[in-house]
């Protein structure tokens, strides 16, 4: 079965569950505690010499890092990725857009915040982090004010991999009340089938049969 190496309040980690659960595909989570720097030990580095979860151990054995890389390769060919090209190439606009405008304020910001014992940070550096998610969730607002979803009007992984740090948002004591496209947009995400929570551990799971 395939592998997931992951920390379970990992957004980055949250979309390649979530993917997976969507597109009905069995994995086994292997937590990594990050705090405790497991994800930073030699046998680790074998898997991910950038020491980060989340990592997929593929069925043939060979192993994934990058959650947007993770997204696009379990995406190809289903409805979660635009079938034209230009639709694809918008999906891969907002990936980097999250990893380089979104993801470094948003995330950055709540885990400072989150695991503030950990991060030890000034308030002027929380701050700036704050102001940079202000203009990623700013940037979001404009674009969802007119639109369903971020690209062509269907539920892509570009959706998944904004959603995960964008629902919370709140945790790095960030208001989300001057974002109504925004907080609408978060529900129809919620809304979608076989939708899971962040904490979703699949070894958790209810069997229904
Ligand atoms: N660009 C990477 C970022 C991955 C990342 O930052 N992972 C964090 C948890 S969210 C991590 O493993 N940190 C542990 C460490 O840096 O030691 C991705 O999208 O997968």
């Amino acid at each position: 079965m395939l592998r997931l190496y992951d920390f379970l309040p990992s957004g980055n980690g949250y979309k390649v569950r979530l993917l997976l659960t969507q597109l009905g595909i069995p994995f086994e989570l292997i937590e990594k505690d990050i705090l405790r720097r497991e994800t930073r030990t030699p046998e680790f580095l074998k898997l991910n010499p950038n020491g980060r979860i989340p990592v997929v151990e593929l069925e043939n054995g060979s192993h994934l890092a990058e959650s947007n890389a993770i997204l696009f390769h379990f995406a190809e060919g289903t409805r979660f990725i635009c079938k034209d090209r230009l639709g694809r190439a918008k999906i891969f606009e907002w990936l980097f857009f999250e990893q380089y405008s979104h993801e470094p304020y948003v995330a950055v910001a709540r885990f400072w915040t989150k695991f503030a014992d950990h991060a030890q940070k000034t308030h002027a550096e929380v701050e700036e982090k704050r102001q940079g998610a202000r203009a990623a969730l700013s940037i979001m607002e404009r674009h969802l004010t007119t639109r369903t979803f971020l690209v062509g009007e269907q539920y892509t992984i570009a959706d998944i991999a904004l959603y995960a740090y964008t629902h919370i948002a709140h945790e790095c004591d960030y208001d989300l009340a001057t974002f109504p496209a925004v907080r609408a947009w978060l529900k129809r995400i919620a809304a979608q089938a076989d939708h899971v929570a962040m904490d979703f551990n699949p070894a958790n799971a209810a069997v229904v049969s």
